[in-house]
């Protein structure tokens, strides 16, 4: 497939919403040691789950190294297709491609550089160049020929667009010193705008407290559909999640979208804090360069961190007394949707939720 010069918004593309239709979804399977604990069997089990929930309302394609190959094909329902490729870890949202679509029914990939959340300033492990990868074979399969950033660092869960002209990112990791210092706030959001194809770029200060992609607005806040956010909150004042909750909500309600809307804002109370247990930072190898897992360590829990499918939204849950008042209100956001509550602490374990594991790409049919 061909690698294109042009931008986006040169030639008529855009990347849709999630909520929009999808020809499928990616997932990576999990086995380094050093991030999963127990060499990654019971992430395993979870991306399992996952993967088998998603597949059963569209096309899943599971990326496995072939030391996996065969113990992820034995697990995985025969529905879900699995590809062998070669990464660093598993997180498809933030390392592969972010798909856009012109009104002809044509499909392309954009192919962001990934450093792993910050390279050498900040980034979580070394080398990253596998996953960097990741994007431009993701393109091959689906047949899409691929804008590539030489020199942009950005990660697919650093966006969330609402497919008519808004995105949304926050500031703590689009202008951390890990990802683009060589540009100003303003040059980055130019370059946003041409490869989105949006109008408008809402940022938002702070993502989840803790969260070690230096705030990921996909464990934050999400579009529902345009016009309509829901939002990750709390109202313990003594929790370091309150204020940069509150700010969000504060900015957003004084904001309108690419076509003038106020926002309708959703706040979703976020789970009790998650520590990492003795069990849980034990499992886990020691290896320098890679981010540690400390016991007592708090994760950045959140259920916005939710995928939004054909007709379906998995939602991870934490066993926590507010798992239900989460699932209640995305029931109401999405009245055409089930909603698929899937336990994630795994997942969270790693460093990121199921958003963070999926890619969709878009349906292109007209
Ligand atoms: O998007 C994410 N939340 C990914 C987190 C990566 C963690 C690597 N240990």
């Amino acid at each position: 497939m061909r690698k294109l010069t042009s931008t986006p918004k040169q030639d008529g593309f855009r990347m849709p919403g999630e909520f929009e239709p999808h020809r499928g979804t990616y997932i990576i399977w999990p086995e380094r040691p050093d991030n999963w604990r127990n060499g990654a069997k019971p992430a395993q089990k979870v991306f399992t789950q996952v993967a088998n929930t998603i597949g059963k309302y569209e096309p899943v394609t599971v990326i496995v190294s072939d030391g996996q190959y065969q113990n992820a094909r034995h697990m995985l329902n025969d529905y879900v297709r699995v590809v062998e490729m070669s990464s660093d870890d598993s997180w498809v949202r933030d390392c592969g491609a972010t798909f856009v679509v012109n009104d002809q029914g044509e499909l392309r990939g954009i192919d962001w550089s990934f450093n792993a959340w910050g390279g050498l300033v900040d980034g979580l492990y070394f080398p990253w160049d596998k996953d960097d990868r990741i994007a431009s074979k993701m393109c091959e399969l689906e047949g899409a020929n691929r804008y590539r950033l030489d020199d942009f660092v950005l990660e697919g869960g650093s966006i969330h667009v609402d497919g008519e002209g808004t995105l949304m990112v926050t500031e703590e990791c689009l202008l951390s010193a890990g990802r683009n210092p060589q540009l100003t706030k303003e040059e980055i959001e130019k370059v946003l705008c041409e490869y989105l194809n949006v109008e408008k770029v809402l940022w938002i200060k702070e993502g989840i407290y803790n969260d070690e992609t230096n705030g990921h607005v996909d464990n934050m806040c999400n579009f529902v559909r345009p016009g309509v956010v829901a939002l990750a909150w709390t109202d313990d004042e003594n929790d370091p999640q309150y204020k940069r909750s509150h700010e969000a909500y504060e900015y957003l309600s004084n904001e309108v979208d690419a076509k003038g809307r106020k926002l309708e804002i959703h706040k979703i109370l976020t789970p009790t804090p998650v520590l990492i247990t003795k069990a849980e930072s034990e499992g886990v190898d020691a290896v320098d360069g890679t981010l540690p897992r400390q016991v007592g360590d708090r994760l950045a829990a959140s259920y916005v961190n939710y995928y939004t499918g054909n007709g379906f939204v998995a939602v991870p849950v934490f066993g926590d007394p507010h798992d239900e008042l989460a699932i209640k209100q995305l029931q109401e956001l999405y009245p055409d949707r089930v909603i698929e509550p899937i336990y994630a602490r795994e997942i969270l374990l790693g460093g990121g939720n199921i958003h963070c594991i999926t890619q969709q790409v878009p349906e292109t049919r007209k």
